[in-house]
């Protein structure tokens, strides 16, 4: 398909004939891609199939050592001519490749002159079977004469069409009609590699479903963030529970499935299936969490109140009864969902916890957490208070109770105490209510205490009678105020306001970031008050920036898991629940998910990464950096970080063996039994131990590592109990 034609220039260089020896290296398609090897004085290079061309190697035209090439066109005045030096190889549609070559232009008066019009490139050429020109891209071209070798002539070519059986590479030279003389230009260095294309890269969004107690179906979105086509399918591991479509492709748009739940399927009342995505760009397994409805949710408090260091709760039951008085142990995460765009404006907050509970919760009790600390009320008028109490029926039924902000992001926004009091006071949910966030900091971009103030006394006379007001509100929860440090601006000074001040204060929230332990906290705590202390933020996010202004870096999943095990670790010796000789309630993970409207200077709809350097504190975090968007344990996307599964792992101890004591008093018989955190327990009986029968009572959540069932003496001669673990 070529044909060889050999023009010998008139005028001869020098030769110098030398085999190289050096062998091609990385990727490179061509052979004697620098024109080195095979060659004889005046004879073609044997690898380099040339066209209306001469070409010969000299040492004088070689960029660096060794040889180059020299390519005359044919010349003449008539026709315009070529010179093209290629070599070719198979390929296939959907490849791509890029060649380069270094070349340069004689100055004039050399043997044989540049000829203006003339250009050099690289080009690359699809050839089908037959050798048909499929499609072609050529690199920028070298006009002028007298260059020296500059940058090389590059190209990448867009990926093969259909029909593609070979690719060749070509070093062209072409010289316009008018002419008489040949033109002339020097190439060396040739280089030609397949390029790779990244692969496509599956994303689901969200990355965990929830179907709560009432969805039938939702939606997932999958996408491919990286090239090419994602070919994807979908499975699921349970049969009550079907992705439609089952498989698909896709490039830049968004395929959506919908997965269809069959209620009638369940049979336990939290069920979980994996949904498993397989691409050819790699697989991805997500969670779909359903419950079964078991019970209503009574519009009965439960009780809680303090008791020397601990807080004490009974947990209203589904019966509308009391459950028995339990030291309650805080494990859990503070919570602010927070979609893609979501900004900082407190209604599209609030709307942001019916849009995620049926996920967020389950996550939170498959953790094992038993609290959720929010910022901001859910809601408390209309549609938006009926959908919040919807929420906190799912966090109740599965066993999570709130601290509930009333003051507006702790803001000392007085007037939302008494609706949000008012609306929720008799929900089981609720553990404790939340004044104020960090309000006795002074920072620079709030230069006011508890966000109204100039001086910390006028915050925290406002602390007392907000504290006050939310008592004569309710008597059945605590009031908790959420400082930031308890050495911050003194320790003198919150020493006065625990001790003094804030007399009606119940529960102290503190949230510390001293590093990687809490460092004296607990003594400090106890030097001040007897009264609980709640770490009502602890943590570090996920980002370890490695350069600051602007914060450039990677996520970082390890960095934050190791943070959160080795703070819960150094905080669980000093639980109340535990010791009532320590003042320590347990804490909030800041926080469960990403906030991506909280860089201010970023975009509400961009994970940023921005924050602020720990200027104070540089151990504060483990890159010494506060990555706002990032602090999540999960993603925005509900992905779970590593810190995930740790706080999983914390938040369950490990089971110990049951040995069931029984007691009877007066009436009443008394089983108890060593329990773990978080574990729900169920009590059966039967008369020959061959029968079980379920024991009119409810399943108990363990809040305290050692329960009891209570219930009437039976008649029988001979009754057996049993008690067992609840999945
Ligand atoms: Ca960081
Ligand atoms: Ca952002």
């Amino acid at each position: 398909m070529k044909t060889a034609i050999c023009l010998i220039p008139n005028r001869m260089p020098g030769l110098l004939v030398l085999l190289a020896g050096a062998g091609s290296l990385h990727a490179n398609l061509l052979v004697n891609p620098g024109f080195e090897s095979g060659l004889l004085a005046e004879t073609w290079n044997p690898q380099w199939v040339p066209v209306e061309a001469g070409a010969l190697v000299t040492t004088t035209a070689a960029r660096g050592a060794g040889y180059g090439a020299w390519v005359y066109t044919a010349g003449g005045s008539a026709l315009e001519s070529y010179a093209y030096l290629s070599q070719t190889v198979a390929a296939s549609a959907g490849q791509k490749f890029s060649g380069s070559v270094f070349a340069r232009t004689p100055p004039p008066g050399q043997w044989i002159d540049w000829v203006a019009g003339s250009y050099a490139c690289v080009r690359i050429v699809f050839r089908n079977a037959g050798g048909a020109v499929l499609a072609m891209a050529e690199s920028p071209h070298l006009t002028t004469a007298s260059t020296p070798y500059g940058a090389a002539l590059e190209v990448t070519t867009a990926l093969a069409p259909g029909g593609t059986a070979y690719v060749e590479f070509g070093c062209l030279l072409y010289e316009p009609a008018g002419d008489p003389r040949q033109s002339v230009v020097n190439f060396d260095d040739a280089t030609f590699e397949a390029v790779i294309p990244p692969p496509p890269v599956p994303a689901v969004y969200p990355a965990a479903l929830g179907f709560g107690t009432d969805l039938t179906s939702t939606t997932l979105q999958i996408r491919n963030t990286g090239s090419d086509t994602l070919t994807w399918s979908i499975a699921s591991d349970k049969p009550w529970l079907t992705p439609v479509p089952a498989s698909g492709t896709t490039t830049t748009e968004t395929d959506t499935v919908t997965v269809n739940l069959q209620r009638s399927g369940l049979t336990t009342p939290y069920e979980s299936a994996v949904l498993t995505v397989t691409t050819n760009g790699g697989n991805l397994e997500l969670p779909a969490l359903a419950e079964t409805l078991r019970a209503t949710v009574p519009a009965l408090p439960s009780e809680v109140s303090v008791a020397g260091s601990r807080l004490m709760v009974r947990r209203r039951l589904p019966n509308g009864t009391l459950d028995l008085a339990r030291p309650h142990v805080i494990k859990g995460a503070a919570w602010s969902p927070a979609d893609s765009g979501c900004t900082s404006d407190p209604d599209q907050r609030r709307n942001q916890f019916a849009t995620w509970y049926r996920t967020d919760v389950r996550l939170l009790k498959d953790m094992h957490a038993n609290t959720a600390y929010v910022f901001l009320d859910p809601g408390t008028a209309g549609t938006q208070l009926q959908a919040s109490l919807r929420v906190l029926d799912a966090l109740y039924l599965n066993g999570i109770m709130v601290v509930m902000t009333v003051d507006q992001d702790g803001s000392d926004t007085t007037a939302n105490i008494l609706p949000v009091v008012n609306a929720y006071r008799n929900h089981p949910a609720i553990l404790m209510w939340a004044l104020g966030n960090e309000w006795n900091l002074w920072r620079p971009d709030r230069p006011k205490y508890y966000y109204h103030h100039d001086t910390l006394a006028q915050a925290a006379a406002a602390m007392q009678a907000n504290a006050l007001t939310v008592k004569s509100l309710d008597s059945n929860h605590p009031v908790c105020s959420i400082l930031g440090e308890i050495n911050q601006p003194d320790a003198a000074s919150v020493t006065a306001i625990v001790r003094t001040t804030c007399a009606a204060v119940d529960v102290w929230g503190a949230n510390i970031y001293r590093g990687a332990g809490f460092y004296g906290l607990f003594d400090e705590w106890a030097a001040i008050t007897t009264k609980p202390l709640y770490l009502s933020e602890f943590g570090t996010d996920a980002f370890r920036t490695s350069s600051w202004w602007p914060p450039v870096g990677a996520e970082d999943q390890a960095m934050q898991a190791n943070r959160l095990t080795a703070l819960w670790r150094d905080l669980t010796p000093h639980l109340s629940a535990v010791d009532p000789s320590q003042a320590c309630l347990g804490g909030t993970v800041f926080e469960f998910n990403d906030e991506w409207w909280k860089t201010g200077t970023g975009s509400a709809s961009v994970h940023d990464s921005g924050g602020y350097e720990t200027t104070w504190n540089a151990d504060a975090h483990p890159d010494g950096f506060a990555n706002e968007e990032w602090f999540g344990i999960v993603g925005a996307d509900r992905g779970r970080r590593q810190a995930y599964f740790s706080m999983q792992a914390q938040f369950a101890p490990p089971p110990t063996p049951f040995a069931v004591r029984p007691a009877v008093q007066g009436g009443t018989l008394y089983l108890s039994f060593p329990a773990e955190l978080g574990q729900r327990y169920a009590l059966e009986e039967s008369g020959d131990l061959a029968t079980w029968s379920a024991a009119p009572f409810a399943p108990l959540d363990a809040t305290a590592t050692e329960l009891s069932f209570a219930c009437p003496l039976p008649a029988a001669k001979s009754r057996f109990f049993r008690v067992s673990r609840v999945p």
